[in-house]
């Protein structure tokens, strides 16, 4: 009620403000941090000057990454605080589709946040979740941050990883012990971006259900025609055509 009071729906900027409005209440459950409405407003900044919709740059990376996904033997979703709140039914759905493994991974690392973010998973998400059981830890050696403990049957021993709203060191390492990083992120300038072999440009609720369509679409597609999807992608490329994108926004 007091949403609608402070959000007409004829608002021309409501989606923006009702993502906000989420955000702040995941805040209050425990679920994001203060520091996840900060980023959220680092990504906001960009969405605005990508003009909030996907551009053909970021449908390129979210057709490959889904490409890639299908293909991997074991592809794992890492999802923090942020990611939760944001699309947890969407992650959930689209693990499903492409057979993936949903690992909890977060930065600001607490028993009690990890917790909250597997029971807002487990709403719509009925099999096992990773990064959750203690006795199954193992290290990242190259990190010093918390993101330096993973599942050792999630993404340990994953080929493949989504890394959405990701910190730069751990991409790092990710692709240094050889795996396959698909990264979101609304800055094509972060270590993120730039070190992921793919990265989607674009707001995680529009990526995930595309994600979810091309997975959908692809799902039919032979395994030869998928890699010639991945074998055509040039992520340097796109990521200098996603900053041309935001330059001509700044204009
Ligand atoms: O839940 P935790 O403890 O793992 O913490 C999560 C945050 C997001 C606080 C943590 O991962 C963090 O500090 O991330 P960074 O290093 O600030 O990076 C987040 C990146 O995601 C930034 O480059 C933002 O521009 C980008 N971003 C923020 N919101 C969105 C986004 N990208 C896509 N969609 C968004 N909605």
């Amino acid at each position: 009620m007091v949403q609608e009071l402070l959000i007409p729906s004829d608002h021309p900027r409501r989606v923006s403000l009702e993502i906000r409005e989420r955000l702040v209440e995941c805040f209050r459950k425990g679920m994001v941090v203060e520091q996840g409405l900060i980023a959220h407003g680092r990504g906001e900044a960009y969405d605005y000057l990508i003009g909030e919709k996907t551009t053909s740059t970021a449908l390129n990376a979210i057709k490959t990454a889904v490409a890639a996904l299908l293909l991997a033997k074991e592809p794992v979703l890492s999802v923090n605080g942020n990611v939760a709140c944001l699309c947890s039914k969407e992650i959930a759905n689209l693990a499903e589709i492409i057979n993936a493994k949903i690992e909890i991974n977060i930065f600001y690392r607490s028993k009690e946040r990890i917790k909250i973010i597997e029971e807002e998973l487990k709403r719509y998400y009925s099999k096992k979740i990773y990064g959750v059981e203690e006795n199954n830890y193992a290290v990242i050696q190259e990190l010093s941050s918390a993101r330096r403990i993973v599942d050792r049957y999630g993404i340990y021993l994953s080929d493949v990883v989504l890394v959405p709203l990701e910190d730069g060191d751990r991409t790092e390492a990710l692709v240094k012990m050889g795996k396959k990083v698909i990264a979101i992120d609304l800055n094509p300038l972060s270590r993120t971006s730039t070190t992921a072999q793919i990265s989607i440009v674009d707001n995680i609720i529009r990526v995930i259900p595309l994600m979810i369509k091309y997975a959908q679409e692809y799902s039919r597609v032979n395994r030869e025609e998928l890699q010639s999807i991945i074998d055509n992608f040039d992520n340097k490329s796109n990521l200098e055509e996603s900053l041309k994108t935001i330059l001509r926004g700044i204009r």
